[in-house]
């Protein structure tokens, strides 16, 4: 029986609510199936920084280097600037483990109302390629003369062509696989006349290897207008780390809601753990109350039992998934309903058992 070591880092806020819950929802699942599925728990995160000055340990990537997976909640605390606990956990996870390739499925799950008023399922179904690893995120850039009238501050958007090379071949290759072999290419490449320019020339270079994927152009400010008026237009994304970051929570909205939206980030040679999380941050404005929809990280779970090789497994989830999606007494605030993260939890477990499939 093969066994998986997962590293859960639940993270702050209502991170913390939704990663229990989808270790709880995993540890149901692998009693049905043939593999055995273990947690180590990393307590880092704001809490951790206020004992240490630092939101994780110096160490902390070697102790979760051999692990099957990464579990994310979420880093952000109300008490510390969002930039510190960015960079000192999530990024420094994402970064150094080049997980290069974010993955962002979107679709309208059943018993899910979309805020579209004409789009209520295959209309809209998309996965976004976000480039995760450099770009307006590269963290090159500075600050001088701080709080003089003449202080003066970048943040410079680095691409390189072996970064933007790499995460061009990953969307054509996933746009590839799915049925309708169509990707759009994300771009400002009218206003930013360097590194966007490079990106749209790489993409037309690696667009001749894959010549059945029918490929476009869009630029990011007219892409919003699509997506929300043309959403049958498309089917995988491809855009920076900024533009994708972005386009990716209004998908998330325009599906339902952002508490249901799944991340994978991939780091597609297997040389470092992938780290799969909801796409949403700790929500100050929910947290401890028990309402955070869990979806969003038990989608997540899918991604990852995919990335491990555990087709069945992550169909089985999707199903119980989309079972208690259906029911709208089981729909939290965040969907217009008044189930917990308790109930929609223990619903999925139930329908997991209940799965004969
Ligand atoms: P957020 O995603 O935390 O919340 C945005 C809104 O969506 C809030 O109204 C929230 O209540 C709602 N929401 C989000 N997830 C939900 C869920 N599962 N169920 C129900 N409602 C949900 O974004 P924010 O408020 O801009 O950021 C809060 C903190 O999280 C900040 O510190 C930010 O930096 C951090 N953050 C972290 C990540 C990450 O770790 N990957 C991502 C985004 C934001
Ligand atoms: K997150
Ligand atoms: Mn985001």
């Amino acid at each position: 029986m093969k066994a998986y070591r997962i590293a859960s880092i639940p993270g702050d806020g209502i991170g913390a609510e939704v990663v229990d819950a989808g270790v709880e929802v995993l540890q149901a699942l692998a009693g049905r199936e043939q593999f055995t599925i273990s947690f180590d728990r990393f307590d880092w995160g704001g809490e951790y920084y206020k004992k240490h000055g630092r939101m994780m340990p110096e160490d902390g990537r070697e102790q979760i280097r051999k692990h099957d997976a990464i579990l994310f909640g979420s880093a952000g605390h109300p008490d510390i600037p969002d930039h510190i606990t960015l960079w000192g956990l999530r990024l420094a996870i994402c970064q150094p483990f080049d997980q290069y390739a974010n993955v962002r499925p979107t679709r309208i799950l059943p018993g899910i109302t979309s805020p579209l008023r004409h789009v209520s399922g295959p209309e809209l179904d998309w996965v976004i390629v976000r480039e995760n690893s450099e770009g307006e995120y590269s963290g090159v850039g500075g600050r001088v003369h701080q709080g003089l009238p003449i202080e003066a501050a970048t943040d410079v958007s680095m691409m390189t062509r072996a970064g933007v090379t790499r995460i061009m071949r990953f969307a054509f290759k996933l746009a590839q696989s799915r049925p309708r072999k169509l990707l759009t290419v994300v771009t400002k490449s009218n206003a930013q006349r360097y590194a966007m320019v490079m990106w749209d020339e790489v993409a037309a270079e690696v667009a001749t290897e894959f010549p059945d994927v029918t490929w476009d152009k869009a630029i990011v400010d007219a892409m919003t207008m699509r997506m929300t008026l043309k959403p049958e237009t498309i089917d995988t994304v491809v855009a920076t780390n900024l533009h994708a970051d972005i386009l990716s929570d209004l998908a998330a909205a325009l599906a339902g809601s952002l508490g249901i939206a799944p991340t994978a980030n991939l780091n597609p040679e297997r040389e470092f753990p992938s780290m799969f999380e909801p796409i949403h941050g700790s929500a100050f404005d929910i947290m401890g109350k028990g309402i955070a929809n869990p979806i969003g990280t038990f989608w997540s779970a899918v991604l990852m039992l995919d990335h491990l090789g555990e087709q069945p497994a992550a169909a089985r989830l999707m199903r119980a998934i989309e079972r208690v999606t259906a029911d709208p007494s089981l729909h939290t605030p965040d969907l217009g309903g008044k189930a917990t993260t308790r109930q929609v939890t223990d619903a999925v477990i139930t329908a997991i058992l209940a799965d004969n499939e």
